[in-house]
């Protein structure tokens, strides 16, 4: 039986395949991966995760990583020695929500409420009519938590690297909160000459990523809330551009890529993250999130650049709706 009947307006699910789980992550092509290997003309590398310890505390449902060390032998496993060798062992585990710091948001992340089986009824529906409950095992079903379809392992075995892009929209708005509509997104990305291509990561600068930085692990939630640039997610042209352009994945050094619409009015109806609705939920693009991208955003402005060859694998962690990362762009 097809998973769907209906697919909402404007996404591309059974373009890819009817069992597809990684989205545009398809256009990864050994040739778009040798056209960003020709990007590395210095061979410098920044390292665009911030320590994942970092916002420090709370600042959604999401809490900092905990360590912990297990017994062996009686013993905590740390700074261990034995009778029969000279060789002194650490080892430890980790609590770790997979979306405090540096993270990808896989597909499982979002879905919406909409009629894919045209029963004239809206269900809990995700990227490519999987279905809540029957593949994203929420805590009560016996094998749950667990994304048994469109997991982050999906995107981890897909081979995460390709041409990045950056736009630096700190360098034409400042880090006030600003929001980035059409119009402001082909006007800095002109004025950076920015080429985007099929297949491209596109990397956003805000300034954010400073600021959380600054704050030493203590956020000031409300300060950051008020923090650099932000993507419209209600611009019809701004999301139908990102559908043109072929991009592959949009990761910003900010909490959620686009703004929070606080003002918008209440009702079931309608995303209060539209972006994200477009993006993981209709057209399989993943979402790159709290990324550490001021080091690179300030190379490539002093150079006159604005590509490089991105790596950046999530974790191959079976079942998980998101992942630290730890992304290198190479210049
Ligand atoms: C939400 O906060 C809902 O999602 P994200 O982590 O993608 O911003």
């Amino acid at each position: 039986m097809p998973r769907w009947v209906n697919r909402p307006e404007g996404s591309n699910w059974g373009d890819f395949g009817a069992d597809d789980q990684i989205g545009r992550m398809n256009l990864l092509t050994p040739e778009r991966r040798r056209a960003a290997l020709a990007e590395v003309r210095e061979g410098i590398a920044f390292t665009l995760s911030l320590p994942l310890d970092y916002p420090g505390a709370m600042i959604a449902m999401r809490k900092p990583p905990r360590l912990f060390v297990e017994q062996l032998d009686g013993e905590p496993a740390y700074n261990q020695v034995n009778d029969h060798c000279s060789d002194v062992m650490c080892d430890d585990g980790v609590v770790l929500y997979t979306q405090f710091s540096t993270q990808w948001d896989s597909l499982a992340h979002m879905g919406q409420k909409f009629d894919a089986d045209g029963d004239g009824l809206a269900e809990k529906v995700y990227y490519n009519g999987y279905r809540a409950d029957e593949h994203l095992l929420g805590p009560d079903h016996p094998e749950g938590p667990c994304a048994k379809a469109l997991g982050i392992e999906n995107m981890a075995a897909a081979g995460i690297q390709g041409r990045g892009v950056m736009v630096n929209f700190k360098a034409v708005y400042g880090k006030e909160y600003f929001w980035v509509g059409y119009d402001e997104m082909m006007r800095t990305l002109e004025a950076q000459k920015v080429d985007v291509q099929k297949g491209d990561f596109l990397l956003m600068h805000t300034g954010y990523d400073e600021e959380v930085l600054a704050m030493n692990r203590q956020p000031d939630k409300s300060k950051l809330d008020l923090t650099g640039s932000v993507l419209n997610g209600n611009d019809p042209r701004l999301l139908k551009w990102i559908d043109d352009s072929g991009i592959v994945a949009i990761c910003s050094d900010n909490l959620a890529v686009e703004g929070y619409d606080w003002n918008a009015p209440p009702g079931a109806d309608h995303p209060i993250l539209p972006l994200h609705e477009l993006c993981l939920f209709k057209l399989g693009i993943h979402l790159g999130e709290l990324w550490l991208l001021h080091e690179l955003a300030d190379w490539l402005l002093a150079h006159e650049r604005s590509a490089f060859l991105l790596t950046a694998p999530p974790l191959r962690l079976p079942g998980a709706v998101g992942s630290p990362a730890t992304p290198i762009a190479t210049v």
